[in-house]
């Protein structure tokens, strides 16, 4: 290592070096941290054979050793041959403006693929690592240059990937833009909730938003969880300064058709898609989360927006109801300029509609996507591979559901409650839960159900079923009841407010003589002071902090310290291959880690036996790294 370390150092190198070199030169002895890398993760890796991940407590394990994902064939020259030039060179040509003009003028519709993000948030519970998708992103920079962009970063990937992956997103997204610089990546965020669930300073949403845009979003998806556009502005603003494509989204709720959802008609959402027009936004999105925007509406929808703004329509929708594919085409068929979906393997149920079947489905018409339909197939094939590794993360669901229509559930979320239901207990009474979520929805005065306000409906729904409390119950003055904590939060206006408010009577009851905040959260907040975080941080988790460090700990500041014990412990775990992530590994099986670029460990596990000593029962694991053997003691836990 010592040796190592001298041929290495830029000074020896550039002949340069004196006879003090060694005396002066104290990091040669510093020796390369390779071997202690491997010890955390033989050490992680004996942990979760010996006592489980605990991601799967209660999940039921595979039977049997999951073969690798297969990656497309062909020639491997293939990923050594040049990147293509893609849409991302295009928009840096044209910058945001210019894109979106160019966007709103280009005849044929253009496709974002939602494979790395909403469709394995949607399926299984955001659970999707960093190495499913490294594996991959060299053939989507070869093979799918065309794409308008990937949305691979935002929504709850970010949380996920701290707080149950144990793998830093901000890493993730430097790999990628490593792989693909030649495709626009898109994100998720939540306006003034950023990627968390609630509403945070000002000063702290901008922070978080010149850290994407540095670390290479292209193109930020901003949306208010109650449409108020009042709360979407510091984050589009802060989108625009840093250089972004600012997508403002229109979250899409109710029927425009339906007159006992008037609330909701079409002249609610031009009036909103003016006001983001107003307000600078680049592109406009239409977020549909939970797909219920029935083709008849989007059609007219698409072209009204269309007609009463200069801005390029973005449409987003879940096949929930088995039938958003429908939908997709109207919209194509109205005029709108692009259109999200997630690759085969990934799509349907409550994820986005098949994009390879829809850009199939319009081949030979004048809209018809320029996209290689044959390697969207071959990438398909390998998310088909990579979509067995979750299995134990998805929902037990086999068919659309008309019943969408009715509790309006966002796809992200659908999921999530079935496993908070099944947490309680209450998975046999989903019809009541999904009932109980729609009545929920009345009686807040039938307001955009989405992260986070989605959350606290569900949160709302589940607690009437499990106390057997109907939506008079709830109301009844002379009733007391005991409203979950997000629930209070929400009416205190912590989240925001629909622009019309909340029910009085019910306002009245739940705050109990306390008033709503009279402005948005954001203006209420006082600014957080970034050096004094900064110190804090720092102390908390023993290290020094980048600023891409500070924004994890901003948004979620347990989460971020819980994660930087675990890598002191383990060290990086996210290029372990994910059937070991999550089951371990069987005696006289080898995997192979690549920790750096070019050092890769080959660890296989030879056997193992029972202990007891000192410290109690145990199991020591014997292992082979790179061909030397590594023994390795683990406690046991249960
Ligand atoms: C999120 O905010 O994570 C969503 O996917 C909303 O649809
Ligand atoms: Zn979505």
């Amino acid at each position: 290592h010592f040796l190592e370390n001298v041929i290495r150092h830029p000074l020896f190198r550039s002949g340069e070096c004196t006879t003090r070199f060694i005396d002066d030169t104290p990091e040669l002895f510093r020796f390369s941290p390779r071997r202690d890398r491997a010890t955390r993760l033989l050490r992680f890796i004996g942990d979760v054979v010996v006592n489980g991940n605990p991601e799967m407590a209660g999940r039921k394990k595979p039977d049997h050793v999951l073969a690798p994902a297969m990656k497309p064939r062909g020639n491997p020259s293939n990923l050594i041959s040049a990147i293509p030039a893609g849409m991302r060179d295009r928009l840096k040509i044209l910058g945001p403006t210019g894109f979106a003009q160019w966007l709103r003028a280009n005849p044929q519709v253009m496709l974002t693929d939602t494979s790395m993000r909403d469709a394995h948030q949607s399926l299984f519970a955001t659970r999707m690592r960093t190495r499913d998708m490294l594996d991959i992103a060299p053939h989507y920079a070869r093979l799918l240059p065309q794409l308008l962009s990937m949305e691979c970063w935002g929504g709850a990937t970010f949380d996920v990937a701290l707080r149950f992956l144990k793998e830093d997103p901000w890493e993730r997204l430097a790999k990628l833009r490593e792989r693909i610089p030649n495709i626009p990546f898109q994100m998720l965020l939540r306006s003034a909730n950023a990627v968390g669930y609630t509403n945070y300073p000002d000063n702290v949403v901008q922070f978080f938003i010149q850290q994407a845009a540095q670390a290479g979003i292209d193109i930020f998806r901003v949306f208010d969880s109650l449409n108020w556009v009042d709360n979407m502005r510091v984050a589009m603003d802060s989108v625009i300064e840093s250089g972004g494509v600012c997508e403002a989204a229109i979250c899409y709720t109710g029927d425009i058709f339906d007159p006992k959802r008037a609330k909701f008609d079409l002249k609610y959402y031009v009036t909103m898609a003016k006001q983001l027009e107003k307000a600078g936004a680049h592109i406009l999105g239409i977020k549909d989360m939970a797909g219920v925007c029935r083709p008849r509406a989007i059609r007219t929808l698409v072209a009204a927006l269309r007609d009463e703004t200069g801005l390029p329509i973005h449409f987003h929708t879940h096949d929930t109801s088995g039938i958003a594919a429908a939908s997709v085409l109207a919209a194509v068929e109205a005029g709108v300029d692009a259109v999200d979906g997630a690759l085969d393997a990934l799509s349907g149920l409550t994820s986005q509609p098949n994009l390879t079947s829809i850009a199939d489905a319009l081949a030979g018409s004048d809209r018809a996507p320029e996209v290689d339909t044959n390697a969207m197939r071959e990438i398909s094939n390998y998310w088909e591979g990579v979509r067995r590794f979750y299995a134990p993360f998805e929902a037990d669901i086999r068919s659309g559901t008309s019943d969408v229509y009715h509790h309006e559930m966002p796809g992200g979320q659908y999921t999530n409650l079935r496993e908070q239901a099944r947490a309680m207990g209450l998975e046999h009474r989903w019809p009541e839960v999904s009932g109980a979520y729609a009545e929920v929805n009345q009686l807040f005065g039938d307001i955009v159900k989405v992260t986070p306000t989605s959350k606290v409906v569900g949160d709302m729904a589940l607690f009437m079923v499990a106390n057997d409390l109907s939506p008079d119950d709830v109301t009844d003055p002379a009733r007391e009841v005991a409203f979950p904590e997000s629930v209070v939060s929400l009416f205190k206006g912590e989240l925001g407010r629909p622009p019309e408010g909340f029910p009085e009577a019910l306002s009245d009851k739940i705050l109990q003589g306390r008033k709503p905040m009279p402005e948005r959260p954001g203006k209420g907040l006082p600014a957080v002071d970034l050096d004094a975080e900064r110190h804090l941080a720092e102390k908390t988790v023993g290290r020094q902090l980048s600023d891409q460090d500070l924004a994890s700990w901003l948004m979620y500041p347990k989460v971020f310290t819980d994660f930087c014990a675990h890598h002191i412990k383990y060290g990086d775990v996210s290029q372990l291959p994910t059937p070991v992530f999550f089951n371990g590994m069987a005696q006289g099986e080898e995997v192979s880690v690549a920790i750096d670029a070019g050092k890769t460990l080959i660890i296989r596990l030879q056997g193992s036996a029972d202990i007891t000593d000192d410290e109690g029962d145990a199991k020591k694991l014997f292992f082979e790294l790179n061909g030397q053997p590594r023994l390795v003691r683990v406690q046991k836990t249960g």
